[in-house]
């Protein structure tokens, strides 16, 4: 089994949860994007509007002043793939202008009525993801029948509405939206765990699956000593083999170099006696 991408997380916020604020101006965040490039990330995934639970909007005005000069930075020294986590097809307009090719998008283009549109007339790869609520209130009391399913139907739902209003298919990634309106916070990581069980599931759908689960709240959940993002590196390696086990495209992590270790390790092991 071929290992999964690894796709770096450049936030470019002041509230980020796991990044603490660190990468706020261009300088520290393009020195962050080099790291992340050096260390192997396959791809890059920009983001100027953070969506932990609670965080506040941001116009798109502001997200633009955010993440299209450290787009052009980067892509003016490297051809890694760069991915712009945004819902606002403005931000995704100008971040492909600038030199992205991936929107990834955690309302699955539901946030306004022109993102379908919009991403089939950019012409990029559009990550669909899933999420119950909005950022501001998804973990007050998420509710699921049957998580899976409700998640699986989603996102073929979103991937169809995609290709009607002209996206093409082999344009399209899932992602089940681990910890976005999963879980209410202090239950145990039910729909989480469900939803990473069941990954092939998702996988089948026949699109490449894209996973998110590093340093993520249900990883604190398991180990309640983990109340640190940054001390959340073992349950996220953990959570990531076993996406690649399962068939993911990409994992979206923090941790690039101890990712891509994990994975080639797993890829060695996997490839013996092949
Ligand atoms: N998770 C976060 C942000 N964007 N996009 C996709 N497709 N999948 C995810 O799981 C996902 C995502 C949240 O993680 P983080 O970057 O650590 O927080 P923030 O939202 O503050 O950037």
């Amino acid at each position: 089994m071929t290992r999964p991408l690894v796709m770096g997380v450049v936030n470019v916020t002041p509230d980020s949860f796991s990044d603490g604020g660190r990468f706020l101006d261009l300088g520290a965040a393009l020195a962050h994007a080099r790291r992340l490039i050096a260390e192997g990330a396959d791809m890059l995934d920009v983001g100027g509007e953070s969506t932990r639970p609670g965080a506040a909007p941001v116009d798109a005005a502001e997200e633009i002043a955010r993440v299209v000069p450290l787009i052009e930075a980067i892509r003016a020294e490297s051809a890694v793939p760069i991915s712009i986590d945004t819902m606002k097809p403005a931000v995704a307009r100008a971040a492909v202008a600038a030199g992205a090719s991936l929107w990834n998008d955690v309302t699955a283009l539901g946030h306004s009525p022109d993102s379908a549109a919009v991403a089939a007339d950019l012409g990029c790869q559009v990550a669909l993801m899933h999420m119950q609520g909005d950022p501001r209130t998804m973990q007050a009391d998420p509710r699921y029948e049957d998580v899976v399913g409700e998640v699986i139907a989603f996102l073929a739902v979103r991937a169809e509405a995609a290709m009607a209003a002209g996206v093409k298919r082999e344009a399209i990634w899932l992602d089940p939206g681990i910890g976005f309106g999963k879980d209410k916070a202090g239950q145990p990581p039910a729909h989480n765990l469900a939803l990473l069980k069941s990954l092939d599931r998702i996988v089948a759908l026949g699109f490449p699956v894209l996973l998110g689960v590093s340093r993520k709240r249900f990883i604190r959940a398991i180990d309640p000593t983990a109340s640190d993002p940054d001390d959340r590196l073992g349950g996220s390696l953990a959570a990531a083999l076993w996406g690649a086990a399962k068939g993911v495209a990409a994992l979206r992590v923090h941790d690039v170099r101890q990712t891509v270790q994990a994975l080639k390790v797993w890829e060695a092991i996997d490839v013996v006696g092949e």
